[in-house]
């Protein structure tokens, strides 16, 4: 299904003018408009391959109707989201549940939808019907170097997929690591993990980017291998200038100070960039800003001090995707509203006045430190991404037009009922 201009044209027009109502009241009180507005622009958020379809939990599945088959259908939906918002300009495929036949075709199809292809994932995690050795007991760290040089073949042959497709990062996302205590050697599975990693590091084209991702527990429940920042901290520094943190927000203990660890990650010159989503408990799936949208806009506000600090792109120099896919919503209805989360926290913390939360800061007036920040949090910035997107040729909303034009009957008629998405 393709989404015309002149559809999302008749669309804005008919909000038009309640719009232009709300923008003009909140636009009055920005200080350079324009260069905010740019930025909301600029500003796209990578859309996972695997977050198109229904996710599941160890106690099922429950897959949607209309979902993409293949590759193409993957590229089609995210083309899809990004004619809607014209925020979702790149897409970041996981190997081997997307491995591209025909690289060049793909490449134009992406093209076609006006997308890039965002970091490439690696899959260690679970084994693959024609896999000669099996991951049980981990991949880069195993005690079997058999098994370790088929992981780091693996990482390597998704290297080139990647180069293949422009791709310009590797995302390694590991589970390694132990369920029982005493079932592991945490230094020597540290030190071999780290040695499969150099290898990787290795295989890296010049201008590419290594992210080693973190995650605190699951589905190892006693120790991982690389198990929150401090450990991936170590080997990206041990690996070189190319090697950075990767941060995802659901990959943390409880209550963890996340826009502290991404402040001091910036100072390094080691943060990567991140998984966006949502969660109360333990989990990683929910939709950004579903639970807690403060302390999306708290990590953002981190964000842009520390990006404006070192002079950084906030488009361009870190690397920023959703990563989370459940049960219960339409995923693409779920990745709309997650984007917006997105821009709203953004948007926000673009509104903080530095400078004066700098002075107060300078003189502990604690107080007045809390305001500037609430000040910011507590606007309402939809009426500025709105007219962020309208001016990208995007859909004042994209969500209500999603909905209007009954985009998944739609989808359903094209591809069935009952489909599954490859990898889920
Ligand atoms: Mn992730």
């Amino acid at each position: 299904m393709q989404l015309t201009k002149e559809t999302i044209a008749e669309h804005n027009q008919s909000l038009a003018k309640s719009h232009q109502k709300q923008f003009d009241f909140i636009a009055e009180g920005v200080n350079d408009l324009q260069t905010l507005l740019q930025k909301l622009i600029d500003f796209q958020i990578a859309i996972p391959s695997w977050a198109l379809g229904s996710g599941g939990t160890r106690f099922g599945r429950f897959p949607g109707d209309g979902e993409p088959r293949n590759l193409e259908e993957k590229i089609a939906d995210v083309g899809l989201l990004h004619a809607l918002n014209q925020s979702s300009g790149a897409i970041s495929l996981h190997i081997p549940w997307d491995i591209p036949k025909d690289a060049p075709a793909i490449k134009t199809l992406a093209a076609m939808h006006g997308l890039k292809f965002d970091a490439v994932n690696s899959n260690t995690f679970q084994d693959q019907p024609d896999q000669a050795l099996s991951y049980k007991f981990g991949s880069l760290q195993h005690v079997d170097k058999a098994v370790r040089r088929q992981a780091i073949d693996h990482n390597i042959e998704v290297i080139k997929h990647g180069v293949n497709l422009g791709s310009k990062a590797l995302t390694v996302w590991l589970s390694d690591g132990s369920c029982f205590p005493g079932q592991l050697n945490f230094r020597k599975a540290f030190q071999r993990t780290l040695e499969s990693l150099q290898e990787i590091y290795a295989a890296l084209p010049d201008d590419w980017k290594v992210f080693v991702e973190y995650k605190a527990f699951e589905p190892n429940f006693y120790s991982m291998t690389v198990g929150d920042w401090g450990q991936s901290y170590l080997y990206a520094n041990k690996l070189g200038p190319k090697a950075y943190t990767l941060v995802d927000l659901g990959h943390h203990l409880p209550n963890a100070n996340i826009e502290q660890i991404v402040s001091l990650l910036m100072m390094e010159n080691k943060l990567a960039g991140f998984h966006f989503n949502d969660s109360k408990y333990g989990d990683d799936d929910l939709t950004v800003g579903s639970i807690n949208p403060s302390s999306l806009f708290l990590f953002f506000n981190e964000l842009v001090e520390g990006m404006d600090a070192r002079g950084m792109n906030h488009a361009t120099d870190l690397g920023w995707m959703i990563d989370a896919s459940h049960n219960v919503k339409d995923p693409l209805e779920d990745l709309l509203q997650s984007i917006e989360a997105i821009m709203i926290a953004y948007a926000q913390a673009l509104l903080v006045n530095t400078k004066e939360l700098k002075a107060a800061q300078e003189v502990n007036d604690v107080v007045r430190c809390q305001e500037i920040l609430q000040t910011a949090y507590r606007t309402d910035t939809r009426p500025l991404i709105a007219e962020a997107r309208i001016r990208s040729g995007g859909a004042l909303e994209p969500l209500q037009l999603f909905r209007n034009l009954k985009v998944r009957d739609e989808l359903i008629k094209e591809r069935g009922k009952k489909t599954v998405a490859t990898g889920l």
